[in-house]
């Protein structure tokens, strides 16, 4: 396939804008002549909203080749939603992505499909790539088997959005996220495969052909390799292994 493979780090709540800074200058410098300098891996990260300024102003200005996102965006454009972000703001500072529907935005801040929907409906009305990200929990797992909850998720988010979109689609098995256990690469391409068949279904072939879809949960350079010789996983949504330096910068090296 054609699709540029992904190695996207979700910092979530960590690394105030002084460490940002220090960590994206220091992860740009041990990766110096890395593949992702001659665009055969996209780098992306995704610090807290506060990060975000003085982070664009370093890649800017060291014409960096790291893309940004942003963890979460406001369904709303503008106006009186008091400790929102909207889009419109996160596109201004060159922002290319922003994570919607993170597990932990669905299970702390009770975030259901349909606002995954509109959420992911503000990114691209705003030129922002959304990383629609699915699951199931271990309970899901149990009872339904792994493809039936994430797809069902992604199907609902993909509703009314144009063919052309531009989209990414993440899948974190919640019993996956944090708890030092992936899924195998084998689990991970069955439901990255399924996820696919959802694209085609909703926004047709070429749609599934194009989109990116990442494996998340666990990540780290010592296991990225494998998930990457499966044929529908394009990258990865990597947590704790993102913050540190060495450990991404291998993650982003991988070999298949
Ligand atoms: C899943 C992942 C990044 P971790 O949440 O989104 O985190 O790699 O720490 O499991």
């Amino acid at each position: 396939n054609t699709r540029t493979p992904l190695i996207a780090g979700n910092w979530k709540m960590n690394l105030d804008h002084l460490q940002a800074v220090a960590f994206v200058q220091k992860l740009h410098w041990t990766l110096k002549d890395a593949k992702h300098e001659d665009g055969s891996v996209e780098v992306a990260v995704f610090p807290p909203f506060t990060d975000i300024r003085s982070v664009q102003t370093l890649i800017d200005a060291d014409k960096i080749p790291f893309a940004l996102g942003a963890q979460d965006i406001s369904a709303h454009d503008s106006g009186a939603y008091t400790g929102e972000v909207s889009g419109a703001f996160l596109a201004k500072l060159d922002a290319r992505y922003v994570i919607i529907g993170h597990s932990e935005r669905r299970e702390y801040h009770a975030e259901s499909d349909e606002v995954v929907a509109a959420k992911t409906k503000a990114a691209l009305k705003h030129g922002l790539s959304p990383v629609i990200c699915v699951g199931e929990t271990a309970e899901d797992l149990e009872k339904f088997g792994a493809s039936a909850v994430p797809a069902g998720q992604l199907e609902v988010a993909l509703q009314g959005l144009p063919k052309d979109a531009d989209i990414v689609v993440a899948y974190e098995p919640v019993w996956a996220i944090g708890s030092g256990q992936a899924a195998t690469p084998q689990q991970a391409q069955d439901v990255c495969a399924a996820l696919r068949t959802v694209i085609a279904r909703v926004l047709g072939d070429d749609a599934a052909a194009r989109t990116r879809i990442l494996y998340g949960g666990s990540v780290k350079a010592a296991n990225i390799a494998s998930f990457m010789r499966e044929p529908d996983v394009d990258g990865a949504l990597v947590g704790g292994a993102s913050l540190v330096v060495d450990e991404f910068a291998a993650i982003i090296r991988f070999e298949k």
